[in-house]
């Protein structure tokens, strides 16, 4: 570690505030995604990341300490792409971070919200992470000036301008894709919905429970928040959520009974791997 003051011996140098903005950042960046890459190159190219994907910049004290939750299953591929920008596009913005992959374990239709909450759980054990962002494998920033961090107040929405809608937000109260919570925020609307399993309306409800809670949602300019799709077919597992539509009704009546404070799960394993942190659980199904 370069030493930037001169701290008692045996303690910690002192290391200066991380500059405000971060010089590293570039800007727009291009996002290719034809080559495969192996785990391996990955992590040779990003040689000061830590086990469970933990990084904090080297010479200077970072102002942000943010979790990444990925909620997880049998994407492989879209895995190793994220992975693959995530890593320097982060220490670009000179934050201290982790990433946390939650993997749905067996067979029961996927559940993108309850698996939300068990990252946030999970990642808040382990360090008292500022902000916790809520990402889907599939996407990938295109400009760093879009930082990973939150604001004081208000949840915030970050993949404003995805490829797929054409660069724009496909309707004003959209918080799919990315976003994030400060543990205050995300507290406050009793974290998200445990019940909706398959594709659809679970980040309609989130943003529901955003204002329901007194808050707003805050995003950045369209010309920065711009995100890649990783073009894919719809998932066996993830069929569309027929009861979405119900469900969001009664939002407002549910959101203080069914969340943080009624979340169940059996975290099956925690493993340590070289790029990020792999919660396997067991969030049970649709009963
Ligand atoms: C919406 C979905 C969102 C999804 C966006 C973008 C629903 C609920 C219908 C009342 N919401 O239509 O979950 O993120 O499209 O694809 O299906």
């Amino acid at each position: 570690l370069p030493q930037t003051g001169t701290g008692p011996p045996g303690t910690q140098p002192q290391l200066k505030d991380c500059p405000m903005p971060s010089p590293l950042l570039v800007g727009p960046v291009s996002v290719r995604l034809s080559s495969p890459l192996s785990l391996d190159k990955i992590r040779e190219w990003n040689p000061l990341v830590l086990p469970g994907g933990r990084y904090r910049p080297p010479d200077c004290e970072p102002r942000h300490h943010t979790a990444i939750v990925v909620p997880y299953r049998n994407r492989q591929t879209h895995l190793r792409a994220l992975l693959y920008h995530l890593h320097p596009f982060l220490q670009r913005q000179q934050i201290h971070y982790g990433i946390y992959i939650v993997h749905q374990w067996g067979n029961s239709t996927f559940n993108r919200a309850k698996l939300l909450n068990v990252g946030v759980r999970e990642a808040l054990r382990d360090e008292d992470w500022g902000c916790i962002f809520l990402h889907d494998v599939d996407l990938l920033p295109e400009n760093d000036h879009n930082t990973y961090t939150c604001h004081s107040q208000f949840p915030t929405h970050l993949s404003v301008a995805m490829d797929k809608f054409r660069y724009r937000l496909p309707y004003p109260q959209y918080f799919g894709g990315v976003s994030a919570v400060t543990p205050d925020q995300y507290i406050k609307m009793n974290g998200f919905p445990n019940h909706y399993w398959g594709w659809g309306g679970e980040d309609d409800d989130i943003a529901a429970r955003v204002r329901l809670s007194g808050m707003k949602i805050v995003r950045p300019p369209v010309a920065i928040g711009h995100y890649k799709m990783i073009k894919h077919k719809g998932d066996r597992g993830n069929e569309q959520n027929p009861r979405r539509f119900d469900l969001l009704k009664r939002t407002r009546l549910n959101w203080h009974s069914d969340g943080l404070n009624s979340l169940t799960y059996e975290l099956l394993s925690k493993e340590l791997e070289p790029l990020y942190t792999n919660l396997t659980v067991d969030i049970g199904d649709d009963l």
